[in-house]
């Protein structure tokens, strides 16, 4: 009977140690370093604890914040974005995001964006924020700038590939879409272009099919969110994609834009066929806005439906579009011309 026991001991003894020390399932793996550019020096460690670090000695937890949850480190992808002060109090909030995978049925669901802070000596959560999304990607942005800092957060939203954009409203308590109708492909970059010490967002283009809609834009920040400044008119010519990059030579960069004239039915044409000829316009930002310097017909040509230039100046001398042949744009006096690279 003792050795019944005994065995029995031993049995749960043993199922014990082996269910401790199986894998958390569906445990998300959160990257160490922070994802966010701009964010503080700072580390989450493996105890489930992120802190501030020496950027010399990132391996040592120099203070430590918050620790995360088990909803956070249990969910199916979680991603720790940085330690920023976004109120400018002079105390950093810490930013994290996790996401459960959505069932068979579903096409999207949503993304939650936590958010720590400081509150009578002891970090907080502060916020839990939610975004639509469909699938999970990352990306966070944060800039320091008077007479406010902002936040704008990425992740996956519409079209095959494209992704959304988020602006972390603090005053506000929400998480807003600057991107629009547009299904960014590939990542915006943070540029002042008018030199005012505020970055505008640039928007290089859609998602990578016909079930992404045309776009490329820059939005400037304007009555307290961020407003479209370019293309700053209705309708056609449809922007398809766009690129900043200095073709005046001038250490400005320019916007570089594949037009679309006319509205395409995307339904109609297979192969890249078009019925009417894209173009390359050029505007040159002048006291803060894009000026049209230019717009050039682009030879005829099946047009991929990749929505991305190839080599761009100083890379290149010519702009390189990338259809079924290679044709280079470059400037001849004051006009862009476009033909076959050979
Ligand atoms: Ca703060
Ligand atoms: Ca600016």
């Amino acid at each position: 009977m003792k050795n019944k026991f005994k065995f029995l001991f031993l049995l749960f003894y043993l199922l014990f140690f082996i269910l401790a020390f199986i894998p958390e399932a569906n445990a998300a793996t959160l990257n160490s370093e922070p994802k966010g550019k701009g964010s503080l020096p700072s580390r989450f460690f493996p105890d489930g604890t992120i802190c501030l670090v020496n950027e010399e000695t990132p391996s040592a937890c120099l203070k430590k914040l918050v620790t995360l949850p088990k909803i956070v480190r249990k969910a199916d992808a979680a991603t720790f974005y940085g330690v920023f002060d976004i109120d400018a109090d002079g105390i950093p909030e810490v930013f994290v995001d996790y996401w459960y995978a959505f069932n068979k049925k579903q096409e999207n669901n949503s993304v939650t964006l936590l958010v720590y802070k400081k509150i009578n000596e002891k970090y907080k959560k502060f916020l839990k924020l939610e975004a639509e999304t469909y699938g999970y990607s990352t990306g966070a942005w944060f800039l320091k700038e008077t007479p406010f800092s902002k936040a704008i957060f990425m992740t996956r939203y519409g079209g095959s590939s494209g992704a959304g954009l988020f602006y972390f409203d603090m005053k506000n308590k929400s998480l807003n879409l600057i991107s629009d109708l547009i299904y960014l492909e590939g990542y915006p970059e943070f540029i002042d272009l008018d030199s005012d010490g505020v970055s505008e967002i640039f928007l290089p283009g859609r998602g990578r099919d016909r079930t992404a809609n045309p776009g490329a834009a820059i939005l400037h920040w304007k009555d307290n969110g961020y407003r479209t400044c370019w293309p700053d008119w209705n309708g056609l010519p449809s922007v398809i994609y766009a690129a900043l990059t200095d073709i005046e030579k001038d250490g400005k960069k320019e916007v570089t834009a594949i037009l679309e004239p006319q509205e395409i039915n995307y339904d109609q044409f297979v192969d890249g066929e078009t019925s009417v000829l894209r173009e390359l316009g050029v505007w040159q930002i002048s006291e803060g806005k894009p000026v049209l310097i230019s717009k050039t017909k682009v030879p005829d040509s099946k047009y991929m439906s990749e929505p991305n230039f190839g080599r761009l100046p100083p890379i290149s001398s010519n702009i390189e579009l990338i259809y079924s042949k290679t044709i280079g744009c470059s400037k001849h006096g004051d006009k862009m011309q476009c033909a076959e690279e050979r």
